[in-house]
């Protein structure tokens, strides 16, 4: 048996989100259905100890928790059961939560799966869908069983993957736990992560220190460590609570610099390393320097920092996130690496969404969280009337958007604030290429984002004329979410990028970076041609709620992998500066 989950803010959240979608497979009243999602969310996002005050019985007076779910909350903080939850979850079987987890089979769908077939897991449906008992079902023509079958593969093929988004927190805490040990000198957390890729296998932490064991010791016993896989002298492998594995290395304080540039990799770009260093005679591992056999006279340089490393090779520092052996080397020796750009030069953002359409907080509860986290500008883009699920705008709701976006900067303005909201939409490309709104309308915004949210099958060659149609409307300033990949759940559609990018180009059509961590899209391998091709990046949170702007730091990170700097990202302009870019 595997133990109780700890009674932490997400299991609650998360409890409460799962019997949402168990009450939607047993068909109960939408409205309670979405009381409960809603609580979800009120959960994880309250700033005080939600878990505390649930277990004091103290959640009366916040706004989207009724009597009803006080007392659920409670129980569940207190006992780490929900009387309620546990009586439907045991009318399903345990994988019924993986076929949620499929991309394109809502709780609708898996309802009729199970009802009709008693298909309960992923083996399961696997095999109704081969032996031809899903096809003939209601509503699953041929089309949706090759989906689902996809679907089943591509999570088979990503399995054991983990988005950068949802281990950044568990990283920085074991971290900074590691820190607190007083015999742990340098800590740091390597590899896969340290090079900002957008998911990743596993975490991998280094320190440096004259007592390993101690360190190693320490390591094992932090709270999200569920499993002590393998202990050894200076290693170890835990498993931590969601599943992720995390490896600890501890060196001594002289071997860190080789060790850190060892295991951040990647593997192609420690190949190239080892090889140039046995160019000057020495070989290079995760310990130090040493002269090859038949070189024992050559110097061995004392390092002390890992930059010291390419400084003897005569190569620039190479900045962890260009480490994937695609050009860093030539650049480093020629001088011409990128300064990339950092988090502290955005000055302002444009794709955000407000409860106008699907956001969960008001302009002004967005703007103020913007000008909190020092930003200049807040540009809303919500969706448009064809993303009728998100609630988008028709024309007259976007007019009186703007006007009201208008009346708050005139309240800025009055207070003294330099802080702006812009007015935008994300306005949907339609499967022909046309937008969602007229022309007058596009007018009367500050900017334009498109993006595709229906019709996602097209092929290639219909889906890049779609998008090239949007990006030669003078009026689309950008496009959104360029490929609609959802990491490790759904596919980017087909669609010929690299023709795109030159489409961009041609009209002067920015690309978004989309930073939601789920999206990370315009991937950030294409990055670095459409910036030799003149085409600008605008970074955006796609921020549905207050927290979600600080998803900006995720876009960051791509934008640096994609070889950005400040001058290739529009929203490092000012205020002033946008302004006058929007007008030109
Ligand atoms: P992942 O799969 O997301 O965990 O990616 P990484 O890059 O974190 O890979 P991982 O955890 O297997 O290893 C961390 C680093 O250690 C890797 O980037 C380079 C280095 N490394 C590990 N094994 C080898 C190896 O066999 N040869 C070389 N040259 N480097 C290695
Ligand atoms: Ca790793
Ligand atoms: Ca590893
Ligand atoms: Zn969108």
């Amino acid at each position: 048996m595997p133990s109780d989950p700890p009674i932490t803010r997400d299991f609650l959240a998360d409890t409460l989100d799962r019997l949402a979608m168990l009450l939607e497979l047993k068909g109960e009243n939408a409205f309670k259905i979405r009381a409960y999602k809603n609580g979800a969310d009120v959960v994880r996002e309250f700033s005080g100890d939600i878990v505390e005050r649930a277990r004091a019985g103290d959640l009366s007076g916040i706004k989207g928790i009724g009597s009803a779910l006080q007392e659920k909350l409670q129980a569940l903080a207190t006992t780490g059961k929900m009387p309620l939850y546990e009586k439907v979850r045991a009318e399903f079987p345990d994988g019924i939560f993986d076929l949620l987890g499929l991309s394109g089979l809502g709780p609708k769908k898996v309802k009729v799966l199970y009802e009709a077939l008693e298909v309960g897991d992923l083996p399961s449906l696997k095999k109704a869908c081969e032996s031809g008992k899903v096809g003939d079902l209601p509503g699953f023509g041929k089309k949706s069983v090759e989906k689902i079958l996809e679907s089943i593969e591509f999570q088979a093929s990503h399995a054991e993957r983990f988005r950068l988004g949802d281990v950044v927190a568990v990283a920085r805490e074991l971290r900074d736990f590691l820190r607190l040990h007083p015999e742990a000198n340098q800590v740091e957390i390597a590899g896969s992560y340290r090079r900002g890729k957008e998911t990743l296998h596993d975490l991998d932490f280094l320190v440096s220190s004259g007592d390993p064991e101690s360190v190693i010791e320490h390591f094992t016993k932090a709270e999200p460590v569920e499993k002590v896989e393998l202990r050894g002298d200076t290693k170890a492998s835990v498993r931590l609570g969601n599943g992720l594995q995390a490896d600890l290395r501890v060196v001594e304080n002289a071997a860190f610099p080789f060790a850190l540039s060892y295991f951040t990799g990647s593997k192609a770009h420690n190949v190239e390393m080892r090889g140039r260093m046995r160019d000057r005679g020495l070989s290079l591992n995760e310990y130090g320097l040493t002269p090859i056999e038949g070189k024992e006279g050559v110097d061995v340089p004392k390092i002390e920092e890992e930059r010291g490393l390419y400084e003897f090779l005569g190569l620039d520092y190479v900045e962890p996130e260009l480490r994937e052996n695609t050009g860093e080397f030539e650049a480093a020796a020629d001088g011409t690496l990128p300064r990339l750009i950092e988090l502290e030069n955005l000055r302002g953002t444009f794709h955000n969404h407000t409860t106008a359409s699907d956001g969960r907080n008001s302009l002004e509860e967005m703007g103020a969280a913007a000008i909190e986290l020092g930003l200049e500008y807040l540009g809303i883009a919500d969706h448009s009337k064809s993303s009728f699920q998100a609630n988008g705008l028709d024309e007259e709701r976007l007019v009186a958007q703007v006007a009201e976006i208008e009346k708050i900067n005139q309240n800025y303005e009055a207070d003294g604030e330099k802080f702006r909201l812009l007015s935008g939409s994300e306005v949907d490309i339609l499967k022909d290429g046309s937008l969602d709104f007229d022309d007058s309308i596009l007018a009367q915004l500050d900017y334009v984002v498109a993006s595709v949210h229906n019709a996602m099958t097209l092929d290639e060659a219909a889906m890049t004329k779609r998008l090239v149609k949007a990006i030669e409307n003078e009026h689309v300033t950008m496009l959104g979410h360029l490929t609609g990949r959802l990491l490790l759940k759904r596919e980017a559609y087909a669609v010929n990028v690299g023709k795109i990018i030159d489409a961009c180009a041609a009209n002067g059509t920015v690309i978004e970076l989309n930073a939601n961590p789920w999206r990370l899209d315009m991937d950030w391998r294409w990055w670095k041609t459409a910036r030799d091709k003149g085409v600008l990046c605008a970074i955006n949170p796609d921020a549905h709620r207050v927290q979600q702007l600080e998803y900006l730091w995720f876009g960051v990170k791509q934008a640096r992998k994609g070889w950005l700097r400040r001058e290739d990202v529009l929203n490092t302009k000012s205020l002033e500066e946008i302004r006058g870019w929007l007008d030109r």
